[in-house]
């Protein structure tokens, strides 16, 4: 790390500093959320893993959109990116009616505003993708916003271009994964504004962290879904008992070494490149 990079951000997992007035460095920890508590154990190598897929997938959809990143740095954990504007709204694609989209679906038989078809069932796929955009609420948390709100929030025309970009690259993305086995059920996209107020997409992009990432040959619509890369860690929490308020509980070796299988096989299985071979050259995910 430079030693004169300034903190300017911290997220539950992941840092934030600046290089300069133009340049930001991510750094991805190797720490673990789940039911939106940091646990006191890590996870070896999962922030080397969430940046090396960042980089593939933001090397595979340069036709599709300009992004923030400028290079992966040797330690395989931390990227160097252009500083932007970044859009106040959180680009959400879901393809699959799981977490609040299942939730608001129950609720009023819509999410973000869209009305979908009767009688889903949780972990439904969608007759199509949808775009359900979100905002940072005070509580810390997302919460969906309609069209209407978010085309206020980026103008109208804005508006457009994130929702044709964030379906395109969502569209990309699940067919790649849906051949190697992985159904992305939804995913989060960051994008900011460049000097010439070009759109350019930012932060980390269809990592474990930013999406729903299921098993393809365990999926059976009706129920929630197990998590690609958490379930181990979750089913070890609700064992244990422990009411999901701070502090979360240290994870045992068993948990954490299947955990970080799982992290390591949602890479290999995504990018087609053994996870040591990142480690030796994070480039590779590049080219
Ligand atoms: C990303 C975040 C993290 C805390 C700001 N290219 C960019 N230009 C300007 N701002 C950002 C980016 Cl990626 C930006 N975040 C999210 C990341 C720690 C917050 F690692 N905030």
């Amino acid at each position: 790390m430079s030693e004169t990079a300034a903190h300017v951000g911290s997220g539950k997992v992941r840092e934030l500093y600046a290089l300069d007035e133009k340049r930001l460095m991510l750094v991805a920890s190797d720490r673990i959320s789940t039911f939106d508590v940091v646990l006191p154990t890590e996870i070896p190598e999962k922030g080397r893993v969430l940046t090396g897929l960042s980089g593939f997938w933001f090397a595979r959809t340069r036709e599709i959109c300009a992004n923030h990143l400028l290079g992966l740095r040797e330690d395989g954990r931390s990227t160097e990116c252009r500083r932007l504007e970044m859009l106040p709204v959180e680009c959400v694609v879901r393809g699959y009616l799981a977490g609040s989209g299942w939730k608001d679906y129950l609720t009023s038989g819509s999410t973000s505003g869209r009305a979908l078809p009767p009688g889903l069932l949780e972990s439904a796929r969608l007759p199509e993708p949808i775009f359900t955009p979100s905002t940072k609420a005070i509580t810390g948390h997302d919460e969906n916003i309609d069209a209407e709100r978010a085309a206020t929030l980026v103008g109208a025309d804005r508006y457009a271009e994130v929702e044709a970009t964030a379906l395109a690259l969502y569209g990309l993305a699940s067919a790649h994964a849906a051949e190697r086995g992985v159904i992305i059920a939804d995913t989060k996209f960051e994008f900011g504004l460049d000097n010439e107020g070009r759109l350019v997409l930012a932060d980390e992009v269809l990592t474990p962290d930013s999406s729903r990432f299921w098993p393809a040959d365990e999926y059976a619509p009706g129920q929630p879904q197990p998590s690609f890369d958490k379930q181990f860690v979750r089913d070890y929490c609700e064992a244990l008992g422990w009411d999901k308020t701070p502090p979360g509980p240290e994870l045992p070796d068993e948990v954490v070494d299947g955990t970080r299988r799982r992290y390591q096989e949602a890479f290999e299985r995504l990018t087609g490149i053994e996870f040591e071979r990142y480690a030796a050259d994070p480039e590779v995910v590049l080219e």
